[in-house]
C-alpha cells in the first residue's frame, strides 16, 4: 500500500489511480467502477440529507413545490446507481435488491467484463427517523463467454468477489472499500464534494465490544441459537459479557462493529429459516470486507464466501465480525446441526 503522511489529503480518485499502479496488468476499468459508485453515492447522499424536508417539500408519491414527482428514496438511490453503472463500458450486467431479475447493458452501450450487485439503500425503513442508512455493493468478474452478462455471471460466491464495499449515510457520509488490499475508508467533505482518506487500511480492533442483534426473535430462536445469545451475554461460557447495540441498519451496525469490534448476528428462526438478509447484496460484500479486516462471517455452518448461490435473492443467516465470536457461533451452530446439541 501506497503510505501517506497524516497531512497529505487524498482524494479517493487518487488512491485508487495509486493501488492501480501497484498493479501493472490492471486495466482501470475496476477503478472506473469505483469511481461511477463515488459519484452515484455522492448523488444519493445529497439527497438522503434532504429526506426530513420531504413532508414540507411534498411527501412521496406527490409532487413537490416544484410540480415534479417526489420519488421514494430506495427508488431514487436504485435508479441512480443504475444511470451512473449502465453506460461506462466496465459492466456486462447487474442486480439490484430493489428488482427481480438481471439489469442488462442497455442496447448501444459497450459491455464489459465486470457484473455488478448492488442494495441501493439499506434500512431504509429507518429514514422516516433520521437514522444512518447506507448502499452496499459487490463486484464480480464475468465467467461466461459471449458479450452479454448471463445469470451466471452473477450467482458465483462471494469468494469470487475482486471488490466490494458500503456506503454509510450517517453524521457524515463514508464510503468503504476494500478489493482485497485491505479495507479502506474515505469521508465525504460536502465543501468540496469529494471523498478523501479518513481511515486506511481499517482491522478490527483486537477484542470485540458489541453485539448486534434483534432479539425480539428470540421466541422463534432453537435452543443452540440462545445459547449462543447467553455465550455472548457472558451468562454462559464463562466469557466477559458484550455490549448489545442494534439499529437495525446493517450497514450502521456493521460499521459501528468494524471501528469498535464485535459480532453481528442475523439468525435463521422458526418463521425465517434462512434469517432475512440477502446473500449477494449483503452478506458476500460485507463479509470480504470482514475477512479483509481480519474477521469472519459465517451462516452458522459454512464460511458465508463460499456459499454458492441459487438464486439472486437468496436469504442467509449471517454471524459477521472478530474470528472468535464468528467461530463460537459456526462451533455452537454447528454442534445443533449434528444434532448434539449445545
Ligand atoms: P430494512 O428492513 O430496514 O431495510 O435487510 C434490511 C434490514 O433493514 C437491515 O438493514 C437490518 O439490519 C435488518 O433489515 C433489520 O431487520 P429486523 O427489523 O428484522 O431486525
Amino acid at each position: 500500500m501506497v503510505q501517506h503522511t497524516a497531512t497529505s489529503v487524498v482524494t479517493i480518485e487518487r488512491f485508487i489511480i495509486e493501488q492501480e499502479r501497484l498493479f501493472p496488468e490492471a486495466t482501470g476499468e475496476l477503478s472506473g467502477i469505483l469511481y461511477d459508485i463515488a459519484l452515484a453515492a455522492k448523488m444519493i447522499a445529497n439527497k438522503v440529507r434532504r429526506a426530513g424536508l420531504v413532508d414540507i417539500l411534498g411527501a412521496a408519491g406527490m409532487e413537490n413545490v416544484q410540480g415534479e414527482a417526489v420519488q421514494k428514496l430506495d427508488v431514487f438511490a436504485n435508479e441512480t446507481i443504475i444511470k451512473a453503472m449502465d453506460h461506462g463500458g466496465r459492466l456486462c450486467a447487474m442486480a439490484s435488491e430493489e428488482e427481480p431479475g438481471i439489469i442488462p447493458i442497455p442496447d448501444g452501450f459497450r459491455c464489459g467484463k465486470y457484473v455488478l450487485l448492488f442494495d441501493p439503500l439499506d434500512g431504509s425503513s429507518n429514514i422516516d427517523v433520521n437514522v444512518p442508512v447506507g448502499t452496499i455493493f459487490s463486484v464480480l468478474r464475468k465467467i461466461t463467454p459471449g458479450k452479454k452478462g448471463e445469470m451466471e455471471d452473477l450467482l458465483q460466491p462471494g469468494r469470487r468477489q475482486v471488490a466490494a464495499g458500503y456506503i454509510i449515510y450517517g453524521s457524515s457520509t463514508m464510503l468503504v472499500y476494500t478489493t482485497g488490499q485491505g479495507v479502506h475508508g474515505f469521508t465525504l467533505d460536502p465543501s468540496i464534494g469529494e471523498f478523501l482518506l479518513s481511515h486506511p487500511d481499517i482491522k478490527l480492533p483486537q477484542s470485540s465490544r458489541y453485539l448486534s442483534v434483534n432479539d425480539s426473535y428470540e421466541q422463534h430462536w432453537d435452543e443452540n441459537t440462545r445459547s449462543l445469545m447467553r455465550h455472548y451475554r457472558g451468562l454462559e461460557g464463562g466469557g466477559r459479557p458484550l455490549s448489545v447495540r442494534y439499529v437495525g441498519s446493517l450497514v450502521a451496525d456493521f460499521h459501528r462493529n468494524l471501528l469498535g469490534g464485535g459480532v453481528f448476528c442475523y439468525p435463521a428462526n422458526a418463521k425465517a429459516p434462512k434469517g432475512k438478509l440477502r446473500l449477494l447484496y449483503e452478506a458476500n460484500p460485507l463479509a470480504f470486507i470482514a475477512e479483509q479486516a481480519g474477521g469472519a462471517a459465517c451462516d452458522g455452518h459454512r464460511r458465508v464466501l463460499d456459499i454458492a448461490p441459487d438464486e439472486l435473492h437468496q436469504r442467509t443467516p449471517l454471524y459477521i465480525g472478530n474470528k472468535p465470536e464468528v467461530t463460537l457461533a459456526h462451533d455452537i451452530l454447528s454442534r445443533a446441526a449434528a444434532g448434539v446439541g449445545a
